[in-house]
């Protein structure tokens, strides 16, 4: 397992600007925000990447839709609505290899994504 820079903020070896933490979980600002409201959420455990999730982290990657849903709800961007995604691998966009769930909110958002 390769350690990234998530892996850093989600021991607290290096800071980030946390809106969430807890035993499993943690969520912050991304630091290169695509939208007015753009949180990450990412579990402790060093997964790399969604297709590498195991059936032993379903209770986890359900916990980290919950978080999401409470950080999109602190930051008051639920009523307007907000998007959730995951990239997974380096063709859909993934480039820290840490899971790690975006949730961006507070201006109206396209669909398809690009
Ligand atoms: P991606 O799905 O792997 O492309 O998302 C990585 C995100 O992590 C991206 O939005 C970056 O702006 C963000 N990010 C960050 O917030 N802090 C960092 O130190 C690094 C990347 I490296």
């Amino acid at each position: 397992m390769t350690d990234t820079i998530f892996g850093k903020i989600a021991r607290g070896e290096v800071e980030a600007d946390l809106v969430y933490e807890d035993e499993d979980v943690v969520a912050f600002r991304d630091l290169s925000p695509q939208a007015p409201t753009h949180l990450l959420v990412i579990p402790r455990k060093p997964i790399r990447t969604l297709s590498e999730a195991g059936a032993e982290d379903a209770e986890l990657l359900g916990k980290l839709l919950l978080v999401a849903a409470k950080v999109a709800e602190q930051a008051g961007i639920a009523r307007g609505g907000y998007r959730t995604v995951i990239n997974c691998n380096a063709g859909a966009g993934q480039t820290v290899f840490h899971l790690h769930l975006h949730v961006l909110g507070g201006r109206a958002l396209q669909w398809p994504p690009g």
